[in-house]
């Protein structure tokens, strides 16, 4: 089995930290993205190790199951490119850009953390790569990607913004309030729902008496549907389609691709005693998760990045609190 070696395109914003030993049987292209969803995966893993000691107070939602869509999303934006995401953000953070040590230093609410440890993992941001803020209010940050889109407009920038949310987020009032003023004023924002098909213990199917999908197209903007949002290099091109020609149009964008999360909504564990869906669901979308599927390519990935994080760690844990002026800095 022949082996090729890589590194970093370095005119995007979240390829490729050092050089990885990749295995020939896959293409670069597959390859670059399946590191990038590992490494969220394996943070992620971390996390869950490190979560019982209570040194991470911070609540967490992982998006275990869930990676494609962001690394996907993020392998054409440019640094330059803007994203606002949820509460569930490890993946959009790290897959546009953001920095690990720092990340992890803000979960353990350490100063050296990516907002000097006072925002958790639910507000993580990263503004220099691009990756402008996250929330635990549902759909709050989706008008703020509105408003980055209005700015980038007036101010004659190309920039693209991607409004990341979830499936439930569309049952807010100011999901409908920012399609209709995006369309209205006609801004160069992507629409991204990242529909694991759950809110919390709630079906969409309990919840939703419309088609998101159709709803969304009859604000007049065009819709695009992707079911299969464990493939990374399907969910990449679509989304890459998409960045170019909101870069090139100027105009609004919305698609929903389908993904699973497979851990429970907030937290470390699973909750499938919980009864609101069932572990069948569950394997079958494993069965189609290539990062459960390569586990030839997983292993060769693995040590490289496994460095990285306990790196990471041990400089989140060696870090100091911050000091009590600190805390009520930028604070309002
Ligand atoms: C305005 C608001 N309403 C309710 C909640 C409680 N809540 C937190 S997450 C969540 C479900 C959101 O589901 P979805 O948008 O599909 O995102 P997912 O968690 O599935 O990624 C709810 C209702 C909240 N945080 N904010
Ligand atoms: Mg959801």
């Amino acid at each position: 089995m022949g082996f090729r070696v890589f590194g970093a395109r370095p005119e995007t914003a979240n390829r490729g930290r050092g050089i990885i030993a990749i295995n020939m049987k896959y293409s670069q292209q597959f390859s670059e993205l399946f590191f990038q969803a590992l490494r969220i995966r394996l943070v992620e893993e971390r996390i869950i190790d490190l979560y019982p000691s209570d040194g991470i107070q911070s609540p967490v939602h992982l998006s275990i199951g869930q990676e494609a869509v962001a690394v996907g999303a993020c392998r054409d934006l440019r640094k330059t490119d803007l994203v606002f995401c949820t509460y569930r953000s490890h993946a959009f953070y790290l897959a546009k850009g953001g920095n690990l040590a720092e990340m992890f230093a803000e979960l353990y609410g350490k100063v050296t953390g990516c907002a000097r440890g006072k925002a958790g993992s639910m507000h993580l941001a990263a503004p220099d790569v691009g990756l402008m803020g996250t929330s635990a209010v549902v759909a709050s940050t989706i008008p703020h990607a509105v408003g980055a889109a209005l700015a980038a407009k007036r101010l004659g920038h190309d920039q693209v913004v991607v409004g990341v949310f979830g499936d439930g987020a569309t049952e807010e009032g100011v999901y409908h309030e920012s399609l209709n003023f995006a369309v209205l004023h006609r801004l160069p924002v992507v629409f991204l729902c990242e529909n694991n098909g759950l809110a919390v213990h709630s079906s969409q199917k309990a919840r939703q008496g419309y088609d998101l999908l159709e709803h969304a197209r009859s604000y007049g903007l065009p819709v695009h549907h992707l079911a299969e949002g464990y493939d990374l290099v399907k969910v990449a091109d679509t989304m890459s389609d998409i960045v170019r020609q909101v870069r090139s149009t100027r105009e609004p964008v919305f698609v929903e691709i389908r993904t699973y999360r497979y851990k429970e909504h907030v937290g470390p564990g699973e909750d499938f005693m919980c009864g609101y869906r069932q572990p069948e669901e569950w394997l079958a979308w494993k069965r189609q998760d290539p990062l459960e599927q390569y586990s030839d390519l997983a292993e060769t990935m693995r040590p490289a990045i496994m460095k990285e994080i306990e790196e990471a760690v041990h400089f989140a844990m060696s870090s100091p609190f911050p000091a009590e002026e600190e805390l009520l800095r930028d604070v309002v």
